[in-house]
């Protein structure tokens, strides 16, 4: 950490011909993107030039939407790094893939060990190196493991950097948004925070900043029966067919965003399942790509959106959650509060102040909030490192940790996991798909090619595959499968029962909690 911290200060001193570019796919694209345009932020307050850019697999309608299937592509990968590179004589790249295993990724980084002039890789991921995924890239000579490989060899001569702690599982397999984004915000705003400092980087600086997210997350947790609350409040709207929308501003506003983007592939929820809106729109977020309105209806994200689209249908079955903090508007936040209370009470509120923050203005939202979880920040921990920005990062990290806490236990009670595993995903990349053909075979005992075969019968609904469908490549499946819901349900219980694709539709419609139609399969299997 501390040396690519160096390597920052390094871009910093030359922002003319330098540049650090942030990239990954899914939440690491997301996170590369909120990170990118934080630091920027702070540079320009600290008089620097802003230095940083992201490259997100799938462009800008991936920061909202879910857009998996470019994250399969190298090609794309290493041509989007040179686009957003052209012409610079110094880049820090930095690539993230939780599970060391995202394609794009790998195209990046090998573009960069292929460029060592102007390229210094650096790959955040949190697998040991030796388990970075070996599954051959279709139409590629690389493997992520092979890449992996070659920058382990140039590390030792800092050519290229690893950090890649591993976290173990996470509490959803395979659900890295939650413990691996949360690390991947904590390892690089540790380097960056360093590198902006004045003061040298020093091990004992980065030790205190990492002590300081430990802090964060028990005081966030000590908070854990009122964010339970919000929870069931969410998980009840879910359970009737009902809405979450999340009602930000600023960054917390955007990790709003982030957390309801990610519920589609991680439990196959539709768009307006959880829903996020930041004050001021694409005016807040400075993306790449501005204004993606007229992209569809996942990409109203403005308050005035909320307004005009989400507010007259509201009931008292939909959850509403404002998160903000004492440095917002508040007076803005109370006039949209007294809105939403007059279409739902189920308006909740999950605040950010500083010990000793005058509180008038928060009684007054409060009072139309039916729970409010209030995070009175000790005075100390504002007073570490510098001060706003790291007071803002914290205040991030615990927001992030709320709403993945809130998002994750709701779809859990609208049954969307069984054991810990992610029943219903969707099947949109290579990954994706493995991941769902290996839960197939754990839950079924099948072996791995009855669970494809009754995978793609589900994609394809049909019940016999054609050896047009047989050969078809796994790119085309994964297209398809974008239009099939409960693709695993459906290819779990047709295993398990022999029926036809007809039957176990109908099964599954009588009983719509996924976790239980798996649960009766199973027993009587
Ligand atoms: C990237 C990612 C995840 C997403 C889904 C598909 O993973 O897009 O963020 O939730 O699992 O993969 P990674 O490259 O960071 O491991």
């Amino acid at each position: 950490l501390m040396e690519v911290a160096e390597r920052v200060r390094l871009i910093l001193k030359d922002p003319q011909d330098s540049l650090v570019v942030l990239s990954g796919c899914g939440t690491s694209g997301r996170l590369a993107f909120f990170m990118a345009s934080g630091f920027n932020r702070e540079l320009q307050r600290l008089n620097y030039a802003p230095v940083c850019s992201y490259v997100i697999a799938g462009g800008d309608r991936a920061l909202f939407s879910s857009q998996e299937a470019p994250e399969d592509d190298p090609t794309l990968g290493a041509l989007c790094l040179k686009k957003v590179s052209e012409g610079k004589k110094r880049v820090l790249f930095v690539g993230v893939s939780c599970g060391l295993s995202a394609p794009f990724v790998a195209g990046q980084l090998d573009f960069c060990l292929r460029h060592p002039d102007v390229y210094t890789p650096v790959l955040v991921g949190f697998n040991p190196a030796h388990q970075a995924r070996k599954e051959p890239i279709p139409g590629c000579t690389l493997t992520f493991h092979s890449v992996v490989t070659r920058m382990e060899e140039l590390a030792k001569t800092q050519k290229a950097f690893l950090i890649n702690p591993a976290l173990g599982p996470e509490a959803i397999s395979g659900s890295s948004r939650m413990k691996g984004g949360s690390a991947t915000k904590i390892l690089l705003e540790v380097v960056f925070s360093a590198s902006f400092s004045r003061t040298p980087v020093t091990f004992n600086g980065i030790l205190q900043h990492m002590r300081s997210y430990e802090k964060a997350l028990d005081f966030t947790y000590s908070h854990s029966e009122e964010i339970a609350a919000l929870m069931e409040a969410a998980g009840r709207s879910l359970q009737c067919g009902r809405q979450v929308c999340y009602l930000g501003w600023g960054s917390l506003g955007l990790l709003g965003l982030i957390d309801a983007s990610e519920c589609k592939p991680t439990f196959g929820a539709d768009h307006e399942d959880i829903r996020g809106f930041v004050s001021g729109g694409y005016k807040e977020l400075g993306n790449n790509e501005g204004d993606l309105t007229l992209m569809g209806p996942e990409f109203s994200i403005s308050h005035d959106d909320f307004l005009d689209g989400v507010l007259p249908r509201l009931t008292d079955a939909d959850t509403v959650l404002l998160l903000y903090s004492h440095s917002d508007d508040v007076d803005e936040v109370a006039k949209l509060a007294r809105r939403v209370r007059e279409k739902t009470s189920n308006i909740h509120a999950a605040y950010h102040q500083t010990d000793g923050d005058a509180a008038a203005k928060q009684d007054d939202i409060n009072k139309l909030c039916s729970s409010t979880v209030i995070f009175t920040w000790p005075q100390e921990a504002s007073k570490l490192k510098s001060g706003n920005a790291h007071r803002l990062m914290q205040r991030e990290f615990s927001t992030k940790l709320l709403l993945n806490a809130v998002s994750t236990g709701a779809h859990i009670f609208k049954g969307k996991v069984f054991k810990n595993y992610m029943i219903d995903l969707q099947v949109t990349n290579s990954k994706l798909y493995r991941r769902a053909a290996r839960l197939l075979q754990k839950l079924s005992g099948h072996s791995e090619s009855e669970c494809e075969e009754a995978l793609l019968k589900a994609i394809y609904q049909v019940d016999k595959l054609s050896e047009d469908i047989a050969t078809c490549s796994l790119e085309m499946n994964q297209c398809l499968s974008v239009s099939v819901v409960q693709v695993v349900p459906l290819a779990l219980v047709c295993l398990l029962t022999g029926c036809s694709m007809k039957e176990v539709e109908s099964r599954l419609e009588q009983q719509p909690i996924v976790r239980e139609a798996m649960e009766t399969c199973l027993k009587s299997s």
